[in-house]
């Protein structure tokens, strides 16, 4: 089994922590998707990372495809809850943190466009949705010690890489100032070492 991944992906990383957290051995191929000529559209039509590709050559994603196929196939050290309100109470936090990502990640990317073809109501449109929906992450977890139940599960993980995503592209946004227990949980999943060993770098 080989991970198609980047490094600074916080989608690849939500998924190496996942391998990590479940002790699964697998190969990481680091491919960049925004270099011309990059091969990561022969494993994906969508030409993003990450890419799982199977021992018998077939390729899953995307990474909420992924962390599920690998919380099945390993029964230890569980993730995602087996179903019912648990499991989607799991998936929804999943759905916000990547929701958060996919517009830091849209807003990003505007920042790089060269002068005078970036826009500026694009991307604060973006940080927009990012203000709100740390809000609510904030919200949610409340005076929990996890974002669903005792233990750590894909709800944390996925919410940590969008933490640590934000601070890594934009740090202008200073959400562990505005809110203190989003900052104790980073600080606590930092503290495992499938977190510390995948901090992104440019
Ligand atoms: N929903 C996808 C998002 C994956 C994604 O957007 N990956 C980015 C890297 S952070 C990418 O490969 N972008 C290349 C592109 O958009 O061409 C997932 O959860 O895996």
């Amino acid at each position: 089994m080989k991970l198609i991944a980047s490094l600074t992906s916080p989608y690849v990383r939500k998924i190496r922590i996942v391998l990590a957290e479940k002790k699964i051995d697998c190969e990481l191929v680091l491919e960049s998707p925004w270099v011309e000529g990059n091969p990561v559209s022969k494993y994906s039509p969508l030409g993003k990372v990450p890419v799982l590709v199977l021992d018998d050559d077939s390729t899953l994603y995307d990474s909420r495809v992924i962390a599920e196929y690998l919380d099945t196939v390993a029964p230890n050290n569980r993730l995602i809850p087996a179903s019912g309100r648990e499991r989607i109470s799991v998936k929804r936090w999943e759905a916000l943190a990547d929701g958060i990502l996919d517009a830091a990640v849209a807003a990003y990317i505007e920042s790089l466009r060269p002068d005078g073809e970036r826009s500026p109501s694009s991307m604060e449109r973006q940080r927009g949705k990012i203000r709100l929906a740390l809000k609510a992450m904030s919200d949610e977890l409340g005076e929990q010690p996890w974002c669903h139940g005792n233990n750590l599960s894909l709800a944390d993980i996925a919410v940590g890489c969008t933490l640590g995503y934000v601070s890594f592209r934009l740090p202008d946004i200073r959400w562990s100032e505005q809110y203190a227990n989003l900052a104790q949980l980073y600080e606590k999943l930092m503290q495992r070492s499938s977190f510390a060993d995948t901090v992104p770098q440019a």
